[in-house]
């Protein structure tokens, strides 16, 4: 009881702060992990399989930074869904796994911001194909319920295994961060100083008029 308490004022304080959380996975029980699983820590993030259910959480080297999620396999077009119960408006994560021998120069890391229905951005970053978790991938503008993030080739096509010989890259990832929406704050403030700043021009008008 007193732990569930504990994590609820660590989100509650992150969420007026404006301070980053970090997802690191050290302190999940690594294994299997069913969609919309949330990591120890993170009750209002996520995590979801868009193709079967192949979440696994494990340590995998320099793949990753001690224990990571991975989003098997290498044949379905998996991609990392990840939704926020609370919603955020900036999100980085690091990927790793990008093999040089099941990856080419054109290939990139996909990252998709969704609010609701609304496509808010799709950012992509190349591979240094080096099979080291030493990247990074992000966004923050504007408040966001929902991202996704997937290897692909320049089209953004998710790696499946097909008659052309395409290949399979199964994405890992750690360090996520991310930053609830700061509040609006309360009492009519934002409306109060719409006012004054009303009032402002209003003066500025006046002055104007005086002088001519
Ligand atoms: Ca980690
Ligand atoms: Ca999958
Ligand atoms: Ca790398």
């Amino acid at each position: 009881m007193k732990k569930t308490l504990m994590l609820g004022a660590v989100v509650a304080a992150a969420s007026l702060s404006g301070s980053a959380a970090v997802i690191d996975f050290e302190a999940d029980a690594p294994g299997l992990k069913p969609n919309g699983w949330s990591p120890v820590g993170h009750p209002t993030v996520q995590f979801s399989d868009t193709a079967g259910t192949d979440l696994l959480v494990g340590n995998f080297g320099g793949q990753g930074i001690g224990q990571s999620l991975v989003v098997f396999d290498d044949t379905d077009g998996s991609k990392l869904q990840i939704d926020f119960t609370v919603p955020v408006d900036s999100l980085s994560l690091w990927f790793g796994n990008d093999d040089p021998g099941w990856a080419g120069p054109t290939d990139l890391a996909w990252l998709e911001i969704w609010n609701g229905a609304v496509l808010l951005a799709t950012v992509n970053s190349p591979l240094n194909l080096d099979d080291i978790m030493n990247q990074n991938i992000g966004w923050a503008g504007q408040c966001f319920d929902r991202a996704y993030f997937w290897y692909g080739d320049a089209q953004g096509n998710p790696f499946t295994t097909g008659p052309s010989g395409a290949i399979g890259l199964i994405e890992i990832v750690d360090r996520i961060e991310y930053v609830h929406c700061q509040r609006v704050p309360e009492g009519g403030s934002s409306l109060m100083l719409l006012g004054i700043a009303g009032l402002g021009m209003v003066g500025l008008g006046r002055r104007w008029i005086v002088r001519s």
